[in-house]
This record gives structure tokens, sequence and C-alpha cells, in this order.
């Protein structure tokens, strides 16, 4: 449903602002003219009902943007089940739950790719939600997204909150996490092409077989959507966010590759996952409520490459 709900003056708390996602929303939202609120995890422990409750109720902010999560790559999501299973039952459950009790006047949830079925039909539209079974790499991680989806359409449905729910695709940007064990592909290909083209390296290795194919999308235009859904959507259906182009894992090592100017072979990983084969997301309804990408894929990796090796940086010298 399209609305118009305006930002300025109103009382924003972006939880999670120090991720990556986060920090970009309070980036996009300095220009709503809106005061943004945040709470570091020594004012409010996310995970602990109490802290939320007691810290909503003493700031009592009108709109709530929700990227806070536990969030890691296909190798953190298969090591740890337990930790993002949890870890995001209890973020949301809390932040929702309090958000309604507060009187919050609109909030922002956001899910991930990953709640479709693994084989759903591409380009994913949001109608395949529990069609069928989830990649089980990141099954855990899923079911906690998908509980918070329900969540928002829950309260509304019982208590008319204006909750609303975003699916974003992969994401990629500045304060990314960039440590090889538990990142995303993105930041892991700059990281190892960085260090194969410092060491004069013959080659570099991916994990699988490359040919999974991915969508991405800088942060920087997801922060806009994100705020661009704030204002003109509101009811039970959320909406995916996504560039509306994939790439195979294997063209992404190349497209890093150029950026970074490092020349080598691909080797490959194999006892590593694959994961789902592909994941495209339809953008068709985020289209319809007049929002479009701005930042080409390999403008954004040589950005994020620029950023990555100034002084202080993940791969700075
Ligand atoms: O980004 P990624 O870890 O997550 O991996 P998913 C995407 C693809 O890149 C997989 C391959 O096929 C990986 O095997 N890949 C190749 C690599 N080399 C590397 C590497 O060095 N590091 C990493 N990390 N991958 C996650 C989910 O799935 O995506 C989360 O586990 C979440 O729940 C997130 O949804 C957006 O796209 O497979």
């Amino acid at each position: 449903m399209s609305v118009r709900y305006d930002l300025a003056g109103k009382k924003v708390w972006v939880a999670g602002h120090r991720g990556m996602v986060g920090s970009a929303l309070c980036r996009r939202l300095a220009s709503e003219g809106c005061e943004i609120v945040t709470a570091t995890r020594a004012d409010c422990d996310l995970t602990r009902q109490a802290e939320v409750e007691a810290w909503m109720e003493a700031n009592r902010p009108q709109v709530v943007f929700v990227p806070a999560a536990k969030v890691g790559g296909i190798l953190a999501n298969d090591t740890y089940p337990a930790a993002f299973l949890y870890e995001n039952l209890m973020i949301e459950a809390n932040i929702i739950h309090t958000a309604w009790k507060v009187g919050v006047e609109k909030l922002l949830f956001l899910g991930s790719s990953c709640i479709y079925p693994k084989f759903a039909e591409q380009p994913i539209t949001e109608d395949s939600l529990l069609t069928g079974p989830l990649e089980p790499t990141n099954e855990w991680y899923a079911v906690a997204k998908i509980a918070g989806i329900k969540l928002c359409q829950a309260y509304r449905r019982e208590h008319g909150a204006d909750f609303i729910s975003a699916m974003p695709t992969n994401l990629y940007g500045p304060g990314d996490n960039f440590d090889l064990k538990s990142s995303h592909v993105l930041p892991a290909l700059m990281r190892k092409a960085h260090e194969a083209k410092l060491a004069g390296a013959a080659s570099m290795q991916i994990w699988g077989t490359g040919t999974p194919r991915r969508e991405f999308l800088h942060v920087d235009d997801c922060a806009d959507a994100l705020v661009h859904l704030m204002k003109v959507h509101s009811g039970p259906d959320f909406v995916n966010v996504g560039s509306g182009e994939d790439v195979a894992i294997a063209d992404l090592a190349r497209m890093v590759m150029d950026a970074v100017g490092f020349e080598g072979e691909l080797t490959h990983d194999l006892g590593k996952p694959d994961g789902t084969p592909r994941k495209l997301m339809s953008a068709d309804r985020l289209r319809a409520l007049d929002w479009e990408p701005s930042i080409p894929l390999a403008e954004g990796i040589r950005q994020v490459y620029a950023w990555a090796t100034e002084e202080g940086r993940p791969l700075a010298a």
C-alpha cells in the first residue's frame, strides 16, 4: 500500500547503528530533518528484554529501523546455528514487542533474501516465502528472519501497529566485515585479491565451484531504499530490496581482481559449500514504489576497495 509518512521532526532510532547497514542508514537519515537516536551495547543489550524495555521507555522513539542482527557469511552461518537463531530471535522479539508497547508510530524490520526456499523460482517474488525447504547452510538465520517478518505482520493484525519489513539482497559496502572466516563473499574476495597482489602470488582461491549466482547491492543504495520504504510503504506485504541483477561468484571474483589490480588465476576450495545455486530477487514490488538503485556493481567494488585500503581500515598497509 502506498502512503506518505514524513520523517521530518521525528525521533528515529536506528537499532544496530554501528553495523554496516545501521551506519549507512544514519548517513542517509542525516538529510531527512529527523532526530537520530542510537544506543551502544553498553547502553542497551538488544538480546536482553529488560534492557530494551528500559531504554525504549526512557528514549521513546517514534520511528524504529531494525538492521540490528547477528550476520555473517555462509561458513559462519553453518558453524554457529545456535548463535544465529537465538540472537536474532531475541533481538527482533525484544524490539518489535517493546515498540508496540511504547507506541512506536512506524517500524521497519530487515529480513534477508535467504528467507526464500533454496530452489525458489527466479527472480524470487515475495510470494515464494514458505513454499519450499530452505538452504541448509543458513536455515537457522532464515528461520529467525522469517519470525521477524511474521512478528511485524502479527502486531499489525492483532494491534494495528504500522510495522513493515524489507528483504535486502546480499549487501556490501564501507564498514563491511573483512575477516575471512566470518565475512560474506565480496569482502573476502577483496582481501584475498589484495593479499595475493601484495605477495606477488600466481593465484587466489575461492570457496566452492564459483558457479552460484548472487545479487549484490551497495549498502548506501540499500539505506536509500529503506528510508524510501519507511516514507511510502505500509501494509503486511514485505518488499524485496535488490539491484535486480545477479552475477556468478567466479565472475564476481574477476571483477574484484580487476578493481584490486591482481592478474592471477582462480583456484577452488571444493571443501567449502556453494550454498543456494541462485538468489536473484524480483525487484517489481520496489520498482512499483518508484525506487531504483544508483551504484553499479563495478563502481561500488572500486569505491569499497578505496575505502578498505585507507589508513586505519581493514586492508590498509
Ligand atoms: O556471501 P556468502 O558467504 O553467503 O557466499 P551466501 C556466497 C557464495 O560465495 C557462496 C562463495 O557460494 C560461497 O561459497 N564464496 C567463494 C565465498 N569464495 C568465498 C569466500 O572466500 N568467502 C565467502 N564467504 N564466500 C549468506 C547467508 O549466504 O548470505 C546469510 O549465509 C545471509 O544467511 C547472507 O543471507 C546475505 O549468499 O551463500
